[in-house]
């Protein structure tokens, strides 16, 4: 394996791995490598800037825009605009700001993903919101809110994944937990801020009604059939379509103190610790198993699971939490890059992509907060370095068909400005740009004052 110091803002100098575990904390240049991340978010941007301006994202090897529906929401520099204020990128966040304000707007007739655009779009609006006080901001998610908040009339409560924004028509009623249970650290805040309760009412409702239909050993299933109930998959795990709904009850029950969902989470971690943690193969991970019987199905995690070490961390539970992250990090480091999913019984790769996602650092970053331990820092600049060498373009940054050959993907999310560098950054800035104890994150690293 090789990873990379950076020496100066552009410079990269080979390390073997030997030599960065036994490296000594002192040689570790914090200030050097936010610098870098700060200087690497930028080169993202400046793509986005030229190739992109005004589109949702930016197709790096073609050089294009691409929106995500007929007309764009201006995905990226909504998902970036927060990262940019806590870098300090003053100009950026200026222009940012400016395309926003003068061109954002969601009275448009078509139907949008109501999770994706809630993470990211009023995720991202909302704190902004809180991070330069414009209510501009707040009007914004207010009435994005307001359009979005009609995916929740069906007969149980549970929202369908999309809804109209004019009309307000929903559709899609086969969802999952995570497109169920990933409303309440947003809409909750824009309660907070709009004095309506009803979209921190609405959220939490949705949990509760989901957390019913748990089965009688306390695990949810991948889909259910938000009208009926009915669960469709019955495929537990920690992963894509479940994750940030466990997130989600952890993050309220601190960020509003709210007991309800404190209980959802109590009762729901015992039994993915219980069902789903695995530690017979080398290391500590957690696989699926049957939601109703419990029995193991597969012993697959990937990148998108990696997020579960920081939820364990803020929880307390900083013993699963490290073995955890040991995991994470061995994933990332097999190939130099993490792939979206592999089999931890046999370390083969199940599915090669790395779309950029931020899950693994964000991790380490939580660790490095809780612990202080400089691990979570070294671990943190390996898996960000070895993202430079891979991913970079001349233009931006790209997304991996394939971890093994590295063969890029014309594709370059909007979570990459707003959670993978600013993750990054956070891990190594020393400016105390945000005070990880006074803040709660979204699932998009949006985050909100305590
Ligand atoms: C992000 O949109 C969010 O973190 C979400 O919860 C999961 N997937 C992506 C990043 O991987």
């Amino acid at each position: 394996m090789l990873v990379y110091s950076f020496t100066s803002a552009q410079q990269i100098k080979p390390l073997n791995n030997a030599n960065v575990q036994s490296e000594s904390p002192e040689t570790l240049d914090k200030a050097g490598l936010a610098n870098q991340v700060r200087n690497e978010f930028l080169h993202a941007w400046q793509g986005y800037r030229q190739y992109a301006w005004g589109y949702d994202a930016l197709k790096p090897l073609s050089k294009k825009g691409h929106n995500w529906y007929a007309h764009s929401l201006l995905m990226t520099p909504v998902d970036a605009l927060d990262a940019m204020l806590i870098m300090g990128l003053n100009d950026e966040a200026k222009d940012a700001e400016k395309i926003i304000l003068d061109s954002l707007r969601f009275d448009y007739d078509m139907d949008v993903q109501n999770f994706e655009v809630s993470i990211r779009i009023l995720g991202g609006l909302i704190s902004v919101y809180e991070l330069n006080g414009n209510k501009r901001f707040l009007d914004l998610a207010t009435d994005l809110g307001n359009r979005l908040i009609k995916a929740f009339d069906s007969p149980t409560g549970m929202p369908y994944r999309y809804v109209n924004l004019v009309t307000g028509k929903a559709s899609g009623n086969i969802s999952n937990p995570a497109e169920i249970g990933t409303y309440i650290v947003e809409y909750g805040v824009l309660s907070r801020h709009t004095g309506n309760p009803k979209y921190f009412e609405t959220a939490k409702k949705a949990m509760l009604a989901l957390h019913k239909l748990r089965s009688p050993i306390n695990l949810t299933g991948t889909s259910i059939n938000v009208e009926t109930g009915e669960w469709m998959e019955t495929d537990s795990h920690i992963s894509g379509c479940i994750d940030s709904y466990l997130e989600y009850m952890l993050k309220s029950s601190i960020l509003f103190n709210d007991k309800d969902m404190r209980e959802l989470w109590n009762t729901s971690i015992v039994a993915v610790n219980k069902y789903l943690a695995d530690t017979q193969y080398d290391g500590f991970w957690y696989g699926h198993s049957d939601m109703n019987t419990g029995k193991r199905s597969a012993t697959v995690y990937g990148s998108l699971d990696a997020f579960f070490a920081a939820s364990l961390a803020m929880s307390g539970d900083l013993t699963r939490a490290e073995k955890l992250q040991e995991s994470n990090y061995k994933m990332f480091m097999l190939n130099d890059i993490e792939p979206e999913e592999l089999n931890y019984a046999t370390m083969e790769i199940t599915n090669a992509n790395y779309i950029l996602r931020p899950e693994n650092i964000e991790s380490a970053y939580y660790l490095y907060n809780y612990t202080h331990d400089e691990k979570y820092l070294r671990q943190g600049r390996d898996m960000f370095q070895n993202i430079v060498t891979y991913c970079r373009t001349p233009e931006a940054y790209a997304a991996l068909k394939n971890v093994k050959t590295k063969e890029k993907r014309d594709y370059m999310e909007s979570f990459f400005l707003a959670e993978t560098l600013k993750y990054a950054f956070l891990l190594f800035d020393d400016n105390l740009s945000l005070d990880f104890n006074k803040v709660i994150f979204n699932t998009e690293a949006h985050p909100y004052k305590r």
